[in-house]
């Protein structure tokens, strides 16, 4: 652990990063947007806003490299932590070598409390076993309260506190909302902290869910924005865009990127197709100012504790907006991984409920490109729509000046040897027997006081899921390559779908919006700047390429110990995550005792109705229910369970695009149903987790409400798969979809 007799010097701040997700450049209010932010607007009006601040275009990348001063591919996060390979820059594995922000901070005299969004555990050390190293309690905090994966139901996450999954509560308060859970939490470890050990500083980081799918928020909230968007995603930019300029967080003379016709006009939708995207968009909004108006709470504790003066804020976004909704949004993420699309009339029928706890919706890719205005593209690619996002910077004590633009080249690795030097920390411990050879970002410190502070580097190379491009010599060049993975994207963008085919562009970096190639004119920089592309891929870890996830999986890296084919549970090992289950299993077997009175219960459930599977008992009847991408399978025993000892629950049969459930006491098949849906491998993006006697959050269907304890006794329940029910490609393309 730290060495905890080392204190801070006096008058070193506190930190708090701020850090959103999936959030574009175009969405705060202060960055030109109409959607209401006035909490991160008061930051953004007495502080600093960049424009030229960039990240790697993905979640797990740009967290490692917040946190550690590096180049992702550099520490093994060149992709998803969910899917660690064999090659050095896609391990998932943060090396013990690197030191960590929230370590050094501790070991300097920070107290160092995370809450929210993790992402950085890669699979195969995510069960209740760990190792738990890469966990945030293992990366040098000192404290956690969030979630582990890529995304959080809103409405019924999976917790973690410290290295725990958390069992519990059965009910949550009714208008649970993640967000302000997290703010709860977040404001409850300062305020303890600080009353514990006033004056001791201390480093929070602070990452919320929002703004990824589900976009989920109370209805008030996106009802607040009614009709507001009407106008559609190419007018709402185009005000967008005006109010950058006025606003300054675009230069003057900037030239608006156009829109690529596989974003379609709003012009050319039908009313049905408009009322359901604009209502997307009011969810959104909504979902926005609710984050928002709990960043606010947060912001005001500090105000309250005195401490906010000489608080470094730091607030930004993960990635560009995204477009993983695909060309039409989705009222379930589910079902557009696995590729069962759904029409904006199929929506209609959902519309009233948008953001409600019976969806886990994204909205149409339409509102991810507006909301990367004046840029190209989104999340996921290496263009500015991906990778240039906000960062506001807000120290009173440290910052001057109020409502400023600083235009310098930044890059979140920057942002831990910003951070250190305004903590006065060294950027390596003492005690450190080896090194890795430092921070690969530099200081932004200087810009904090001096507009026309030199950029900390002039070259940074960028590859997120085979997308690549490079900053170099005042230009920037970058690849044309469409990604693998997005249902939409791969049929409808326009682009190189082989590496050795990719074609460069080139932009002046003076051209902020990237609206003008000069590639015809300049080759020669074109093959400079991609030879030095080259080397820095060379040099960090980049190669091998890949856009494709069947192609990750087949070098994916098993845990050492895996759950195999076969486990028996028992209920007093609290919340099973789905990692710890058999790959794809197809027999789940509680073993019980039946009782006298009419048995009632549930015996095993895991997700809810936006994906899950529940076998439960009502008046002795065994149902099993299974809410799928493509639709929910019902099936009940055609017999009543007796008093007793038996075997009970279900199998599964995974047939050519359509399933089997059979419904089973004793060995013996008593009811059984079969629909063209195919079972996931995974039942929720954001994780979830088999429990066992109970229920808990939402249901997996709405015959039951949880807990709904089961009345008898659980001795335990066998999860086995079948080994010939290997997965398909496709499958496992969508099984594997988690960010
Ligand atoms: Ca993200």
């Amino acid at each position: 652990m730290g060495t905890s007799d080392v204190a801070a010097r006096p008058g070193a701040p506190n930190v708090v990063m701020i850090v959103l997700d999936d959030l574009g450049f175009a969405q705060l209010g202060c960055y030109g947007s109409d959607i209401q932010t006035p909490a991160i607007d008061r930051l953004a009006r007495n502080g600093l806003r960049y424009n030229r601040f960039h990240v790697t275009g993905l979640c797990s990348p740009t967290r490692a490299a917040l946190l550690t001063g590096r180049n992702h591919h550099a520490v093994g996060m060149g992709f998803l932590a969910d899917i660690p390979t064999i090659h050095p820059g896609y391990t998932g594995k943060i090396p013990a070598s690197v030191p960590t922000l929230p370590r050094l901070l501790r070991d300097s005299g920070w107290s160092t409390m995370a809450v929210g969004k993790w992402h950085l555990a890669p699979r195969g050390e995510r069960t209740s076993a760990g190792p738990f190293t890469r966990w945030p309690l293992g990366l040098g905090f000192e404290r956690y309260y969030g979630f582990l994966l890529g995304d959080a139901n809103h409405w019924d996450p999976q917790l973690v506190r410290d290295n725990t999954y958390l069992d519990g509560p059965d009910v949550r308060p009714t208008g649970y909302h993640l967000t302000e859970d997290l703010t709860d939490e977040a404001i409850r470890m300062v305020v303890s902290q600080q009353q514990s050990a006033p004056g001791k500083p201390f480093f929070l980081y602070f990452a919320t869910g929002a703004m990824h799918s589900p976009h989920h928020v109370h209805k008030e909230w996106a009802d607040a924005y009614a009709g507001q968007f009407d106008i559609g995603w190419d007018s709402w930019r185009d005000e967008v865009f005006a109010r950058q300029l006025a606003e300054g967080v675009v230069p003057a003379g900037t030239t608006i990127t156009q829109r690529p016709d596989w974003v379609p006009a709003w012009s050319s939708l039908t009313a049905d197709e408009r009322a359901v995207y604009a209502r997307m968009h009011e969810v959104y909004a909504g979902f926005l100012s609710h984050t928002d108006s709990q960043i606010d709470r947060l912001i005001r504790t500090l105000e309250e504790l005195d401490v906010l003066d000489n608080t470094l804020v730091l607030l930004m976004s993960d990635n560009g907006a995204s477009a993983e909704g695909g060309v039409g949004g989705t009222s379930n993420e589910h079902r557009f991984t696995h590729r069962v699309p759904e029409s904006a009339t199929d929506n209609l029928d959902v519309l009233p409920d948008w953001g409600g706890t019976a969806g886990y919706p994204h909205y149409a890719w339409g509102w991810a490109w507006a909301g990367n205005t004046p840029f190209r593209l989104w999340k996921r690619y290496a263009w500015l729509g991906g990778t240039r996002v906000p960062l506001i910077a807000h120290w009173p004590r440290g910052i001057r000046e109020s409502g400023t633009v600083r235009s310098q080249f930044a890059h979140a690795i920057d942002i831990m040897p910003t951070v250190l030097e305004a903590c006065g920390v060294e950027p390596q411990s003492p005690s450190a027997e080896t090194t890795d050879g430092g921070a690969h970002g530099a200081s932004l410190l200087p810009t904090f006081t001096d507009a026309a502070a030199p950029a900390p580097r002039s070259t940074q190379y960028f590859e997120v899921v085979g997308s690549r491009s490079i900053i170099a010599d005042g230009f920037k060049a970058t690849t044309d390559h469409v990604a693998q993975g997005v249902m939409d994207e791969e049929a409808l963008l326009d682009g190189s779908r082989d590496f050795a085919l990719d074609r460069w562009s080139l932009f002046r970096a003076d051209d902020f919006s990237e609206a003008h190639d000069v590639s015809a004119a300049h080759p020669d920089v074109v093959s400079r700047l991609t030879d030095l592309w080259a080397a820095e891929a060379a040099r960090y870890n980049v190669l091998p390429l890949t856009d494709s996830l069947v192609a990750r999986a087949a070098e994916m890296v098993w845990p050492d110990f895996p759950p195999g084919q076969r486990v028996v549970l028992r209920p007093s090992g609290g919340p099973v995550v789905d990692e710890a289950l058999p790959l794809l299993y197809s027999r789940l077997t509680a073993d019980v005792d039946v009782p006298l009175e009419a048995a009632n219960g549930v015996l095993f459930a895991i997700g809810n109705w936006t994906g899950g599977l529940a076998a439960f008992v009502i008046e002795s009847r065994l149902h099993i229910a299974i809410a799928a991408p493509g639709g929910n399978i019902r099936v009940q025993a055609d017999q009543l369970l007796t008093t007793g000892r038996h075997s009970t629950g279900c199998r599964l049969h995974r047939l050519d695009g359509e399933t089997r459930v059979e419904a089973v006491i004793d060995n013996s098949v008593v009811g059984s149903a079969v629909a063209p849906v195919t079972l996931p491998h995974v039942w929720q993006h954001g994780g979830t987790s088999l429990l066992l006697g109970r229920d808990r959050g939402l249901p997996v269907c709405d015959s039951y409400r949880p807990p709904f304890a089961w009345n008898g006794k659980l001795h335990s329940v066998t999860v086995e798969s079948d080994l010939e029910s290997l997965p398909s490609q496709e499958l496992l393309r969508a099984a594997l979809k988690s960010d």
